[in-house]
Parts: structure tokens; sequence; C-alpha cells
């Protein structure tokens, strides 16, 4: 199932989508489930799953649904249509991301380097490229702003697929933006927090997708799609089949003698980088496209 989280009438509620498109309140429902982390914990406690959690709180209760469509939330939400704001999928204290985990990304990195040996070390060793990417207070909604660095002259986006975990595990996905400086991460590989973490440096959305509805996660589309002044600048698509590492190899390596709070969500590396003489610019609005997940859309600002 895909599951939404948004502010409707002054107050944050979980949304699930049905198999027509049309969206259930589940907080409406049941005002103790307050967030995804609220169902994904008692899910846990009773020893099921989100999916047949929400079965049962549908079974139980057939009002409220389906007021709206998930496709009128999400083409109201940048305009407060319904008066909806949408907020992450999921409440993560920690977002990580692995990086180099597609061949494309190993050597655009070497290209923009001045010590290039690194990224092909990486991608070649056991141990993958594990690194802190955002406290939840720098993370942005769907139709949020995306921040570039004032004092870095060439900005990427990076599009990857998200997965979402509780008590160490993955119980989801989403799609999410590794917003990047590549004039940084060029300059010194030292410069890696610096080149990712900053105001607004990451973005999840639109849902948590469970594993049910997702099916294999190594077999996804990517697309990425910039546009400015209402013009595509940029088109590119990568699929997670191209991961050297898959998903379970990656929660594997990341929670060894690491303690991941419940809700850690986790980029997955992009496999899609822009040219090097394209680096955006303040009002470009980037789309993000993965298979069974939906559209992440945010705007770009500079911070
Ligand atoms: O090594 C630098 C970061 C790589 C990254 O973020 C990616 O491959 O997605
Ligand atoms: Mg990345």
């Amino acid at each position: 199932m895909r599951y939404y989280q948004y502010i409707q009438s002054g107050l944050k509620r979980v949304g699930v989508e049905d198999e027509s498109g049309g969206l259930t309140d589940l907080t409406a429902l049941d005002p103790r489930i307050g967030s995804t982390l609220d169902l994904l914990n008692v899910a846990f406690i009773t020893n099921t799953d989100i999916d047949s959690l929400t079965r049962a709180v549908l079974s139980n209760n057939k009002s409220g649904t389906g007021k709206i469509t998930v496709e009128e939330l999400l083409a109201g939400a940048p305009i407060g249509k319904h008066g909806v704001t949408l907020l992450p999928p999921v409440d993560a204290p920690e977002v990580w991301a692995f990086g180099v985990t597609y061949m494309d990304s190993m050597r655009e990195r070497q290209a923009e380097s001045g010590s290039p040996d690194v990224y092909a070390k990486v991608y070649d060793a056991d141990r993958p490229e594990a690194f802190f990417k955002s406290t939840f207070e720098r993370l942005q909604p769907p139709f949020g702003e995306v921040g570039i660095r004032g004092d870095s002259d060439w900005n990427v986006p990076e599009p990857e697929l998200v997965f979402v975990t509780h008590a160490g595990k993955i119980i989801g996905y989403t799609a999410g933006n590794d917003m990047s400086s590549r004039t940084i991460e060029g300059e010194n590989p030292l410069y890696l927090p610096q080149a990712k973490v900053y105001d607004k440096s990451a973005a999840l959305g639109p849902a948590l997708v469970t594993p049910e509805t997702v099916g294999d996660p190594q077999r996804l589309r990517v697309e990425l799609i910039i546009v400015r002044d209402g013009k595509q600048v940029f088109v590119g698509k990568a699929n997670t089949s191209e991961m050297k590492r898959d998903c379970s190899y990656l929660i594997n390596w990341l929670v060894r003698h690491n303690s991941i709070p419940d809700g850690t969500a986790v980029m997955t590396g992009t496999g899609t980088i822009p040219p090097p003489e394209f680096t955006l610019a303040a009002g470009d609005v980037i789309h993000i496209t993965i298979d069974k997940i939906g559209r992440l859309t945010n705007t770009v600002v500079v911070v």
C-alpha cells in the first residue's frame, strides 16, 4: 500500500491509497494513528506489518473514506487546494545515504575529482560508501524547496530509491533527492559532508510504499526531469537493476555496530547525473519519478 503524510485543516494526517486511487484518512478513522511511525510501532508490537494493520483498521470502520483521490491530493498540494500541505512520508529522525552504487556515479566522481582513485576503490570494495545525509529538520517534503549552496557553482540533484527502516529492517520505500555540490565534492573527498549536508539538502516522498506493493526493489525505473522557465533542460533515466549493491546488502552494512533510530530513511545512490556543463539554478523544478512509488517534485532555492 501507499501511505501519505499531510496536514489538512491544521491536523497532521496519515492517508492510505486504495486500489482505485482513493485516499482514506486513517487519522480520521482512528486519531491514535498520527504518523506512519505510529503505524510502524503498532505493527511491530503486534508482530504484523502495516498493510495488515491498515486492512484491519479499514474493515472495522468504513466512514470517512475516499473523499478525494490521491491524484487530486497531489495535484492540489502545491496550490493548497483541499487545504492540504504534504509532508515527508515518514518522520525520519536520520537520513543516511550510500554513494557510488552505480557505475555511472563512479565515472562522474572520477571525472570531477582531483583524487579519482578513491571512487574506483570504493566501487570495487566490499565495504560500501555510507554517509550521514540529513536530520529531520533539513528534510524537505514533496513540493517543498530544495537548496543549492551559495558558496558552490556546480550543483545537481541526485534521484535515488530510498528505503525506510524500522527495528533495523527495511519496511518500505520512497523516492529521494540527494542534493549535492559537485564543486565542493570535487575539490577534496574530505569535503563530502559539506557537499551533501546543508539546509534543504534532501527531499523525500511522495509516499511510503510497502514491500508488498513495490515488489522487487531492484527492478524500478528512476527518472529525473529538470524544468527551467517551463522547458525541460535535462531528462535522465536509470534502473535500480544497475545497482552494484542491492538494498539488503546496503542495510546489512549500515546497521553494523551502528544503531539507527526507527524511521531512518536511506538513500541508495544515483545512476543519473546531468552532464558536466549543467548546474541547477534558483527556480528550477526537479521531478524524480520512481516506478510503483510516484513523483517527487521540488523547486530549487539558494541557501
Ligand atoms: O561519493 C560521493 C557521493 C556519491 C553519491 O551520493 C551517489 O553516488 O549517489
Ligand atoms: Mg547520492
